[in-house]
Order: C-alpha cells, then structure tokens, then sequence
C-alpha cells in the first residue's frame, strides 16, 4: 500500500469547525505523551505532519489530517489526532473536560471509523483502564495497540503484551499490536489492522 498524500487539515475546538466532507476516520486515543503523534507520523511516513512534542498536556484541539493511499478500501481518510489524557500536571477538571471534547468527537458518526487506543508497552496508567472501559461503555471497541516497543528487548514483547491484557481485562481472542515509532516496526501489521475493522464497518 502507497501513502499517496497526507495533508494537516484544521485544528477543531468545538465540533461545529470539524470538516464538513465525511470521510472514513481513524481515531487516535491515548495519553499524553504515549506517542499518538509519533504514531500518527509514522503510519502515513511523513516526520513532521503532526507536531511530535516533549512537553505534551497543551492540545485541547481536535486535529484532523486527510490521508489519500493507493487501496481501494482506503481510498481517502481522515486522522484524527485527540487530547492526549492524564498529563500530571493537568488537574482532575481536565478529565471533565477531556471527555467533554472526546464525547463530543464521538457523537458526530462519520462514514466509518476506528479507533486506535494508544498505549505504551511498558505498562499503563489508571487512567489508561478508566479511559479503556470509557470507551467500552460508550460501545467502542478499539484496535488496541502498544508502542515504543523499541524501547524493550524483543524477548520481551509478548510479556508486555500479556500485561496490558490483564491491566484491561481482556480475552485472549482480542489482539494487541505491538509498534515503534522509530523503527516502523508493525507499520504492516496496523494497516492491515486498519483495513480489515474498515471492511467489518460495512
Ligand atoms: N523510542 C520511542 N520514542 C517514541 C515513540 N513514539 C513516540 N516517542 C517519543 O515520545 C514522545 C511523545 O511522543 P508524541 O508522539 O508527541 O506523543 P503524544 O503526546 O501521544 O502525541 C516524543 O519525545 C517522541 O519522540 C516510539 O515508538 N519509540
Ligand atoms: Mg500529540
């Protein structure tokens, strides 16, 4: 598959600038600094397409950014790059308004969508579960994938991965992906990912 264009489209605060065209869209979900960005960036092989930051907890904007590849099923998109959550710094009425943003985001239904829970693959955050059963009662269920796997020595991955199963309670049968920013590692994988939950959306 060919990364044909990826182009930043608008920075939304409220849901009224959202872009008007409907398109299939892929949700990036995570916390502050897990690496949605990165990640972002990484799939459409573009560096500086959205801003990768050290000092993360400033977006309360809805990013959107349109992607055009050469598969027919994913012709044309949208990335949308969500508020990070859980930065320490930020006090607990940002949650509120946290999930006032994403809960916004989500009421408006695209054409399709999936969404990508970010996490990091060396353990998650209160928060991470709070936000993962969030998103289950509000009937999504996200392609779940663990980052900066870079980080960990290989033999370590499938621990990782077993970890984030229990931290979220999940089954077996659910797949985690595991993916580095830096190396690409997974790049395939979260694509193909991507594309088969496009298909089940119908
Ligand atoms: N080693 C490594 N660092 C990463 C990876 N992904 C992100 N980072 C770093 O983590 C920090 C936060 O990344 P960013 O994409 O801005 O996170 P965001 O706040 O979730 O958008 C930056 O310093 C990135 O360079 C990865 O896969 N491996
Ligand atoms: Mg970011």
């Amino acid at each position: 598959m060919k990364i044909l264009a990826a182009d930043f489209v608008r920075s939304c605060l409220h849901p009224e600038e959202y872009p008007r065209e409907r398109f299939p869209e892929i949700a990036f979900v995570g916390r502050s600094n897990v690496g949605k960005s990165s990640l972002l960036n990484s799939l459409v092989q573009r560096k500086g397409l959205a801003k990768i930051s050290a000092t993360p907890g400033k977006t309360r904007h809805v990013n959107f950014f349109r992607v055009a590849t050469n598969d027919p099923i994913l012709r044309v998109l949208y990335f949308v790059d969500l508020p990070g959550y859980g930065y320490a710094h930020i006090s607990k009425a940002f949650r509120a308004q946290w999930v006032s943003i994403v809960d916004q985001y989500f009421q408006r239904l695209p054409a399709k969508r999936v969404v990508l829970f970010v996490l990091d693959c060396r353990g998650l955050s209160p928060l991470d579960q709070t936000t993962f059963a969030w998103l289950t009662d509000q009937g999504i269920t996200p392609l779940l994938l663990a980052t900066k796997v870079d980080k960990l020595p290989s033999h370590r991955h499938q621990a990782s991965v077993d970890h984030i199963r229990q931290s979220l309670a999940i089954g077996e049968t659910i797949r985690i992906l595991t993916y580095s920013s830096r190396t690409h590692e997974g790049r395939v994988e979260v694509w193909g990912a991507i594309r088969e939950r496009m298909m089940m959306e119908g």
